[in-house]
């Protein structure tokens, strides 16, 4: 038996749902609404003592980390295989997969929550939750949460996650001109990875994703976007546009 604790499917959330869907997995999925703190409720904390998502369970055993979730997932399970056969496609999908967690996640976190979640929305979830702070396992990330609600993102800390966004966006379009799937000829863990941090991207900063300036990453989201596995996690949601559903959360250097 498989359950997936998720939020919106944006992000960390969604990568281990689309993984589910693509393997065709049957599984319990467990919402956990978290600008209502139930990350941090004793059940979930039960679960994942971190007091993160996503967290899957099989055979009474946790897994955290949504990257190493999806490897678990592929290496488990038959069904259409979603790393590659040979070691360099294998070093590819690591190689983007380091890029989404160490430079699109916590970058598209800051700039999301900071254009999408209002000053009179980050005060009303403060007043409702100063109490469930105190209950955030992590020190680091009682940190961010207090900041993300109390003071917001200063724009040294906007101009910096902006400069990562477009350096990796430029990275990624050079190599989406060449080339349909990230990791080799066919769609991998790799697809799923980068896709699940930038799918809302374009309607959160449009000055980085564009016809004009970055057509093939634009192509390849919208044929990410036609897949059934992908239209089934992105039903999961809860809220009209789960692709504007930002949380504190993604570590701003992490990897391992
Ligand atoms: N590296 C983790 C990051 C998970 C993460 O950042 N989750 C966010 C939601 S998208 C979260 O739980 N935020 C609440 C918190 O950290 O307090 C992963 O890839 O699974």
């Amino acid at each position: 038996m498989l359950s997936l604790y998720h939020w919106e499917p944006n992000l960390s959330s969604v990568r281990p749902l689309i993984c589910l869907y693509e393997k065709g997995l049957e599984f319990a999925s467990h919402y956990v609404d978290i600008l209502a703190f139930e990350h941090v409720s004793q059940p979930y904390l039960a679960i994942n003592p971190d007091g993160q998502v996503p967290a899957l369970v099989h055979n009474g055993r946790v897994l955290t980390e949504s990257s190493f979730i999806c490897e678990y997932l592929d290496e488990v399970f038959p069904g259409v295989p979603l790393m590659p056969s040979d070691a360099y496609g294998r070093w590819q999908v690591h190689t983007w997969q380091k890029l989404a967690d160490e430079d699109l996640a916590p970058s598209v976190a800051i700039v999301g929550w900071h254009r999408c979640v209002s000053a009179d929305q980050r005060a009303a979830i403060l007043a409702r939750s100063t109490d469930r702070l105190a209950l955030i396992p992590l020190q680091d990330r009682r940190n961010g949460w207090e900041l993300a609600l109390a003071r917001g993102y200063d724009a040294a800390r906007l101009d910096f996650s902006i400069a990562k966004l477009r350096r990796a966006i430029g990275q990624l379009e050079g190599h989406l001109c060449r080339q349909e799937w990230l990791a080799g000829h066919a769609y991998s863990l790799a697809d799923i990875s980068v896709f699940s941090m930038l799918n809302g991207l374009q309607g959160v900063a449009p000055e980085l994703i564009s016809h004009g300036s970055t057509p093939g990453v634009l192509a390849w989201l919208e044929r990410i976007r036609q897949r059934p596995a992908v239209q089934a996690s992105l039903a999961v949601a809860r809220t009209a546009n789960p692709v504007a559903a930002f949380a504190p959360g993604p570590e701003q250097i992490r990897w391992g």
